[in-house]
């Protein structure tokens, strides 16, 4: 259990779910031990908040475990289904869905259930790489293509992506029009904040984000990110908006053997949580 997810799911309003599973991961794998990692180094991890001010054992947080995936590691599909029917059956009963990842194509079934809950949902995503690739090596599910994805039943200007700093030039291009796409660090935070107003929000943030001197941890680091409090600055300026489910992704525990990645990623759970109830 993550520290301080203590209720019981029918008295909760946000539900933690892992989805551990990374096959798509086109540089190296491992973010499928990051629920596990994230809930033991939890325990380390004090249930309050200074920044937010307050406690997660003062409200209905609920850890609904990791979802049975190894069993069907090799079929994509069945893999996202059952990602997207544990996600619908949070949202429908009103309660927010928090994501922990497994590789960034998690997210693409838990914002597809959520969509459906929430036909004007908007998309907040925290990352390094552009995502929106139609196919990655051949593969349209892939978590290259996650963002792509989601636009294609999402549409236009409904993806606010910050702190992009890789992806190819016509991925880049393609998002014009379509996405709005802040690179480099985030601060357009504030405008987006302002954009997406009363509507309600699906939070994605990808561990990449941040600088691998931060978090080396993950399956595709990216020179030139954002420090931590950085990106603990632009979740606090997230404070006003509806934020309706969230998920992290992509942290690959392994490759920080000093665990602080892991830490860093079980931080911004607690923060995230906190933003879903206050
Ligand atoms: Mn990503």
């Amino acid at each position: 259990m993550f520290n301080g997810f203590a209720q019981d799911f029918d008295s909760s309003e946000v539900v933690l779910f892992g989805s551990p599973f990374d096959g798509t991961a086109s540089y190296r794998a491992g973010s499928r031990f990051a629920p596990m990692e994230i809930r033991n180094i939890s325990e380390s991890l004090e249930t309050y908040s200074p920044y937010l001010q307050l406690d997660l054992q003062d409200y209905s947080l609920h850890d609904a475990g990791d979802l049975p995936l190894y069993a069907a590691a090799n079929d994509v599909e069945n893999i996202l289904d059952k990602i997207e029917a544990f996600a619908s059956h949070i949202a429908t009963q009103g309660k927010k869905p928090l994501m922990l990842g497994g590789d960034h194509l998690t997210t693409l079934p838990s914002i597809r259930a959520v969509f459906r809950s929430y036909p004007d949902l908007c998309v907040i995503q925290l990352d390094a790489h552009t995502d929106l690739a139609d196919k990655f090596m051949g593969d349209a599910l892939s978590h290259a293509s996650v963002m792509r994805r989601v636009w294609d039943f999402l549409g236009d200007k409904r993806i606010f992506q910050l702190g992009i700093r890789s992806g190819p030039g016509e991925e880049f291009r393609w998002a014009e029009g379509r996405t709005y796409l802040y690179p480099f660090n985030l601060k357009k935070i504030n405008s987006v904040v302002e954009a997406v107003g009363g509507r309600p929000v699906y939070l994605t943030v990808d561990l990449d984000v941040l600088d691998p001197s931060v978090a080396p941890g993950t399956g595709t680091p990216e020179p030139g990110g954002v420090f931590f409090h950085e990106l603990l600055e632009t979740l606090m300026a997230c404070r006003s908006l509806n934020i309706v489910a969230a998920d992290l992704v992509e942290l690959a525990p392994h490759y920080d053997h000093s665990g602080a990645s892991t830490v860093a990623a079980a931080k911004l759970v607690r923060e995230i949580a906190g933003l879903m109830v206050i």
